[in-house]
């Protein structure tokens, strides 16, 4: 008779968690969640990289982690692709993964968030 609580408990248990996994697979089939290497420099890269990120078709999230320099962005899947995304941080003057920043774009930027510089 002890048993039994434990054996509801484990049922509980794994009913919650696989109720998670399908709602997780449910969002999954929606968005789709991207990571792409920047070349940011400060707090406002950061506020750049987020404002006009966000204006782009699809993107529902995204933010900028000033210590990896890594933008996540979530997207409505069909809507927008990562190939697009990064065209469009090379547009505001930053690197995207292997993908060069638009040189204009860059030399447009405040010379404290060009290239090379340090951290401030
Ligand atoms: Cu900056």
């Amino acid at each position: 008779m002890k048993k039994y609580p434990i054996i509801i408990m484990l049922a509980v248990l794994i009913s919650v968690l696989y109720g998670k996994a399908i709602s997780a697979q449910v969002t999954d089939s929606k968005t789709e969640k991207i990571e792409i290497k920047t070349s940011a420099i400060c707090d406002m890269c950061k506020e750049r990289l987020e404002k006009n990120i966000a204006f782009e078709k699809g993107v529902k999230s995204v933010e900028l982690d000033e210590k990896t320099k890594v933008l996540t962005i979530t997207f409505k899947k069909g809507k927008n692709s990562k190939e697009n995304l990064k065209k469009a941080v090379t547009k505001l003057g930053y690197d995207a993964d292997e993908m060069p920043a638009d040189k204009k774009a860059h030399d447009r930027l405040p010379s404290c968030c060009q290239k090379g510089n340090e951290p401030h």
